[in-house]
């Protein structure tokens, strides 16, 4: 069975509800009589079954399943590319089914768009010039489940993120052959999945991007994910990439854009969602609408891929470490690790990005002083010199934007 033919083959009574810290038994919706015996690290079968269930994914942990919402783990994050099969999934209605890519359309219109044009597929590969850029997708609410008191929406942990190679066409390109008015502000994106409710007539989601990110020679309309067709619940069979700001701009399923001589008001585009206040507040305030605003580039952020959290160490072996770092439309400057709390902090290697908006991967390795429990801390500081909070940063009423450390947990015996 393909993708296409059924996106929907997860089974419901697994692994919903699952809420920030992920105990074996609310995981599995069970009691685990002997859960304390089970080696830490060792995932429960079951776990691992329902893991599988994704058609063409591998490991996810599934959020929910309608709409499907599933995450990766941090130690399956640790390819410098990331995999498609390792790719979250973040959908908010239904994907298209037996969607045939030969009879694609895309559209490009809008009050702010001269020539309003349609394209094939085909028609874009075949215009515009072809390229390929390893791009960082992150859900704005990755992070989500550390919020207290809780935020609404998927209890996202850390893997709401990845950074996979893209294939298409520049959307610059594409919008100057269709010609942009003087006036055009915002570039909105329709997608072809449907509401949950299954009433046509209501959007899923409709979010963009100020021109200026459009026209960004990053910012891609893509058909392909490491070579490959994108996989169905990624957007195949085309989506938009303008990567660095919240995935949620990042189109999929791309059947139409328009050119605005306004902000975008689609679906899902002006507050709550995807906003902050506009000043710090309190926990658990309420904040009127008109205090919102709309997040734009994300923040500096790192996560420690190897080792995996829970791992049992050799005290005479040196341990590797490594991972990624990433921030928005800027870069990394530097990736700190502790294995004292904070206390002290050494330098790692850090490589430049393939390109840019893509993650960094720096790597280090530790020698641990005696046995005992150790926490790795890893904290990246961007170009402008900010860095990450150890601790859950500014609340806000909808969980966006925590970009606290990493932490992973390793026993040294
Ligand atoms: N058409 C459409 N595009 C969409 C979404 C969606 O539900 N429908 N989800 C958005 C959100 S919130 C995110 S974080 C990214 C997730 O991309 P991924 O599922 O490929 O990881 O897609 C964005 N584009
Ligand atoms: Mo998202």
């Amino acid at each position: 069975m393909t993708n296409q033919d059924n996106p929907y083959t997860l089974s419901r009574r697994q692994f919903l509800g699952r809420s920030g810290q992920v105990s074996l038994a609310a995981a599995l919706g069970m009691a685990v009589p002997f859960g304390h015996l089970l080696p830490r690290g060792l995932a429960p079968v079951a776990y691992a079954a329902n893991q599988a269930a994704i058609d063409g994914k591998e490991g996810l942990i599934i959020l929910g399943d309608r709409p499907l919402n599933a995450e990766t783990p941090a130690h399956l994050l640790d390819d410098a590319v990331t995999p498609n099969r390792y790719m979250f999934i973040r959908n908010n209605g239904v994907p298209p089914v037996n969607v045939d890519p030969a009879t694609w359309r895309l559209e490009i219109s809008g009050e702010s768009c001269e020539r309003p044009t349609s394209f094939s597929i085909a028609d874009l590969k075949q215009r515009f010039e072809t390229i390929t850029l390893q791009l960082q997708l992150e859900c704005g609410g990755n992070g989500r489940g550390e919020f207290s008191p809780a935020a609404s929406g998927n209890q996202w942990s850390v893997g709401a993120v990845g950074c996979p190679r893209f294939t298409g066409v520049r959307l610059r390109d594409v919008l100057q052959y269709c010609g942009i008015n003087g006036d055009a502000v915002y570039v909105g994106y329709y997608g072809a999945d449907t509401h949950l409710s299954g009433d046509a007539s209501l959007d899923t989601i409709s979010r963009g991007v100020p021109i200026a990110k459009a026209l960004e020679p990053e910012s891609l309309i893509a058909w392909a994910m490491n070579g490959e067709d994108i996989p169905l619940h990624n957007g195949y069979p085309l989506r938009l990439v303008c990567a660095g700001w919240p995935g949620s701009v990042s189109g999929k399923w791309l059947r139409r854009l328009v050119v605005r001589n306004q902000v975008h008001d689609g679906e899902k585009m002006l507050a709550p969602s995807y906003t902050m206040p506009a000043y710090p507040v309190a926990p658990g305030t309420r904040v009127p609408d008109s205090d919102m605003r709309i997040i734009e580039s994300m923040p500096v952020k790192s996560l420690v891929s190897f080792p995996a959290s829970g791992i049992t160490h050799n005290l005479r072996e040196r341990l590797d470490i490594r991972g990624h770092a990433w921030a928005g439309d800027n870069q990394i400057s530097a990736v700190f690790l502790s294995i004292d709390f904070g206390a002290t902090w050494l330098p790692t290697a850090l490589q430049p990005a393939a390109n840019r908006l893509a993650w960094q991967n720096w790597q280090s390795w530790v020698q641990f002083p005696e046995k005992g429990y150790y926490e790795i801390w890893a904290r990246a500081m961007d170009d402008r010199g900010r860095s990450q909070p150890m601790v859950v940063p500014g609340w806000n009423p909808r969980g966006y934007l925590n970009n606290a450390c990493h932490r992973v947990a390793v026993q040294v015996v």
